[in-house]
């Protein structure tokens, strides 16, 4: 299914169409939903949760730290293998998702700000067709959450221990919750489904915090892997010898950025600079304190008498920031569990699709790093699973390129409502009823844009686009205080390479492909009106 772009999605909505009139419009528009199309929809979305931590997907944590709720999902759902975003940053990504447009297009290109307020965005679309929706958790858009019945949302980034929540029933208020994020969050959008108006059907967007940096564990988790070594990637100690500037000048590497302090919680080596460890310590309760102390701190002490250096410190560094987060995963994974067996009991299986996604992907150690950003393949890619009985074909893997500017159409699509032509994404229903490979004229390639620069993890800017087969990235723009322009092309050749370990850009022998990219390349820029490369 291929989709015509119009002329206005290449324009800021806000432009192209008073947002105050969309949901009456819309409402209008809207065909009658017929009954069995009305599906509930849960899009249960975690912050920087990398695919290769999802034992449904394999890879090397599957059979040591396994995720067996979220592997329910994908034996009676649909795993996507080629899920992607359009710019892998948080709030760019968590934008893309509400309105199912470019950045560019609804505003957020960069972290802090841009989004274009008010303009249409598809909970509102859903509450038009007679929906009730919610939205619990990261919210991060620097707007209130709008389009939704109840919203209950962290600030800002929120935190793991005690944190703050604003929502629609708080008078603006931030008000602090005794708890671990990922249960209260869960707690929360669990108490929101069992008092909706049962007479409509519900779109329940369930976000969690985690897992976020600075990865800390729950209560109950803190001990979890102690006695496993976690396998490294092949390319922890990546030297970047066939790559341009930009994997060089990056700041995200575990060597260099990673601090033991705040980031691995050796709590005797914060400092100044990274304090964010004692700001979690002063959140604690005095219980939750002596629960981390017993566990943090022999640890501690045991790294220090080894007093680590070169590899061996880079090695330790790896082995407790994976543990970390994979104690996170699974303490995300048993939520995931409460929320299927809610489903189950309350008879809203078969009728809902539950969407588990991440805003983006995250770097494992792989290329030395952790963050997201790039566009190589663990920043760029996201996992997506999806069930729904009877509808997505159960057990299925699809290999269509999918990205997160879809979800929007998707859920419309799926609800039963109208899809705004100037909508970036496609709905994904074709792809819902067969698995493998994607369906005669389904998109046969992926734009991808970041422009967060200069910024913290200091990647440069680029865009690019990736086929099933290839991917070109173009980094561009000034230096930070240096003036110099950046105007670099790295290519990837991802059958014969994936783990883009070669720039093969400049080889001769595929130059054919460089010529077909970069017009694939030069069309997307046109099509979707970007100005900024
Ligand atoms: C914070 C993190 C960064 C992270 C950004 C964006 N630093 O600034 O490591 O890249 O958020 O993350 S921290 O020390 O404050 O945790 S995002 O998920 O919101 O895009
Ligand atoms: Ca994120």
């Amino acid at each position: 299914m291929k989709k015509v772009i119009t002329i206005s999605s290449a324009l800021p909505t806000a432009l192209a169409m008073p947002a105050t009139l969309l949901p009456a419009a819309l409402a209008a528009q809207a065909p009658k939903p017929q009954a069995e199309k009305r599906y509930n929809i849960i899009h249960i979305m975690t912050d920087d949760h990398s695919y290769q931590t999802i034992s449904a997907y394999g890879g090397r944590f599957a059979k040591i730290a396994p995720t067996p709720n979220i592997d329910r999902l994908a034996r009676e759902g649909m795993i996507f293998m080629r899920g992607y975003v359009e710019n892998s940053i948080s709030t760019p990504s968590r934008a893309a998702l509400i309105t199912g447009k470019y950045s560019h297009i609804n505003g957020q290109t960069t972290l802090s700000g841009g989004y274009i307020p008010d303009q249409p965005c598809f909970p509102q679309m859903l509450q038009a067709a007679g929906y009730q929706t919610a939205v619990v958790g990261k919210w991060h858009i620097k707007v209130d959450p709008y389009g939704f019945d109840y919203w209950k949302v962290l600030r800002e980034q929120g935190h793991y221990y005690n944190p703050q929540f604003k929502s629609s029933n708080s008078g603006g208020e931030y008000v602090q919750q005794v708890g671990y994020a990922t249960e209260i969050i869960t707690s929360d959008a669990l108490t929101w489904l069992d008092g909706r108006d049962r007479s409509k059907p519900f779109c329940l967007l369930l976000h969690h915090k985690a897992p976020h940096r600075n990865w800390m564990p729950g209560p109950g988790y803190l001990n979890l892997y102690e006695d496993v070594t976690m396998p490294e990637p092949a390319n922890l100690f990546d030297d970047y010898h066939t790559r341009g500037s930009a994997a060089h000048t990056q700041d995200m590497s575990v060597e260099h950025t990673m601090t033991l302090g705040a980031d691995l919680k050796v709590a005797q080596l914060q400092d100044d600079k990274n304090n964010n460890l004692s700001d979690e310590f002063a959140r604690m309760t005095v219980e939750q304190r002596a629960a981390w102390d017993a566990v943090y701190g022999p640890r501690n002490e045991a790294f220090l008498a080894a007093n680590l250096a070169g590899r061996e410190l880079v090695r330790w560094k790896y082995q407790s920031y994976i543990k970390d987060y994979l104690r996170i995963i699974k303490s995300v994974d048993d939520q995931i569990g409460r929320v299927l067996d809610y489903l189950d009991r309350n008879g809203l299986t078969q009728n809902t699709l539950v969407v588990y996604t991440s805003d983006q992907g995250f770097y494992m150690g792989e290329h030395g790093w952790f963050d997201k950003r790039f566009m190589y393949e663990e920043s760029f890619r996201t996992p997506i699973i999806a069930r729904l009985p009877g509808v997505v074909k159960a057990g299925s893997r699809c290999e269509a390129l999918v990205q997160n500017i879809d979800f929007a159409p998707t859920y419309l699509d799926m609800a039963g409502a109208v899809v705004p032509s100037d909508m970036c994404g496609v709905s994904w229903r074709p792809l819902f009823a067969r698995a493998g490979a994607a369906p005669a004229g389904w998109r046969d390639e992926l734009y991808y844009h970041y422009y967060d620069y200069p910024a913290v993890h200091m990647v440069r800017k680029h865009d690019g686009v990736s086929t099933r087969d290839y991917k070109l990235i173009h980094f561009y723009g000034p230096g930070e205080g240096k003036g110099r322009d950046l105007d670099e092309w790295e290519l990837y050749d991802l059958r014969r390479d994936p783990s883009e370990m070669r720039n093969v850009y400049s080889d001769p022998r595929y130059a054919a492909i460089v010529a077909d990219l970069r017009a694939r390349l030069d069309a997307q820029r046109k099509k979707n009106g970007v100005t900024e490369y």
